[in-house]
């Protein structure tokens, strides 16, 4: 198979590694686009969310948070943005699930939250679509 975060896993493939243990790796993104974005990954190969068994999906989660804190506690930074993108409609375009960190400082000017350019239904209609209960 031909990914490359699991070339980055194995070593074949170098990168900025931020954190490592047993199910996850995390490491500074590619993009370089804002300081200290930062993919997280399991080391188990898992296309997305939508395939990924509940306990790799704990061990992420796990490891998001240990950085956050980190960052947060440790680095200077007050927030973090969370992204995930899953399937090629929603902008995933490494199909080896992760997940960005994106550390944020007060004031950074940073917009991690899009403008959307409204809905196309009303909430009643689109919640019977929707809804599991
Ligand atoms: P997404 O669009 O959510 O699938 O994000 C994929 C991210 O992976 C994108 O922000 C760039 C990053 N990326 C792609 N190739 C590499 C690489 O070889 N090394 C590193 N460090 N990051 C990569």
């Amino acid at each position: 198979m031909d990914c490359i975060f699991c070339k980055i896993i194995t070593g074949e493939k170098p990168c900025f590694m931020i954190y490592e243990d047993a199910f996850t790796i995390a490491f500074l993104d590619i993009a370089n686009d804002v300081d200290g974005h930062t993919v997280v990954i399991p080391k188990k190969h898992i296309r997305n969310i939508l395939d990924c068994d509940n306990e790799t999906l704990g061990n992420i989660m796990n490891t998001i948070k240990h950085i956050s804190n980190h960052y947060i506690n440790d680095c200077g930074y007050q927030g973090i943005n969370i992204l995930n993108a899953n399937e090629s409609s929603a902008q995933q375009s490494v199909f080896h699930l992760h997940f960005h960190i994106i550390p944020r400082k007060d004031n950074d000017n940073i917009n991690a939250w899009p403008d959307f350019t409204g809905s196309q239904h009303r909430l009643e209609e689109i919640h019977k679509l929707l809804k599991l209960c």
